[in-house]
């Protein structure tokens, strides 16, 4: 019983506390981070939304995408130049905030031309996702925009 009644009398304390911090100059604090969290909350609702349609967009596999950007700034390069995947349906999530428009292009072995296995459109702003299914073995990635390959906007992908 006695315990009880210490913590009734402790609540009404911390709650005049409180009180009194919010009636004070740090009020419009409060006030200002209000919006904040609200933009907070409806970007993390898009994000959720955009990775709910990647995974179905893959058929489920279980492979973390693996992702790529292009230069932010516009150079025409990507991001890495080399990537690895395991053998089986390979998904890459490919970023382009460029001033211009990418793609991204795989294509067998790493000679000057190979057989194209798959491309994202060409496309500038946001993220296009590739996925292909492929066998152990050594593949470019690269833009297919003319010149761009030649400038540098390419990559190797070892599968294994
Ligand atoms: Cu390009």
């Amino acid at each position: 019983m006695r315990k009880i009644s210490a913590l009734a009398l402790a609540a009404p304390a911390v709650a005049l506390v409180i009180a009194a911090c919010g009636g004070s100059s740090s009020s419009s604090t409060t006030s200002s981070a209000a919006p904040a969290t609200s933009a907070t909350t409806s970007t993390a609702t898009s994000t959720s939304t955009a990775t709910s349609a990647t995974s179905t967009a893959s058929g489920g596999a279980a492979a973390a995408a693996l992702t790529l950007a292009a230069n932010p700034s516009g150079q025409l390069k990507y991001d890495k130049s080399t990537l690895t995947a395991k053998a089986g349906k390979v998904t890459i999530a490919v970023t382009n905030t460029a001033p211009l428009p990418h793609n991204v292009t795989i294509q067998q072995g790493t000679g000057a031309t190979g057989t194209v296995l798959g491309a994202t459109p060409t496309f500038q702003g946001g993220t296009k996702t590739l996925t292909l299914t492929l066998k152990p073995g050594t593949y470019t990635f690269y833009c297919s925009v003319p010149g761009h390959r030649a400038a540098g906007m390419h990559g190797t992908l070892t599968v294994s």
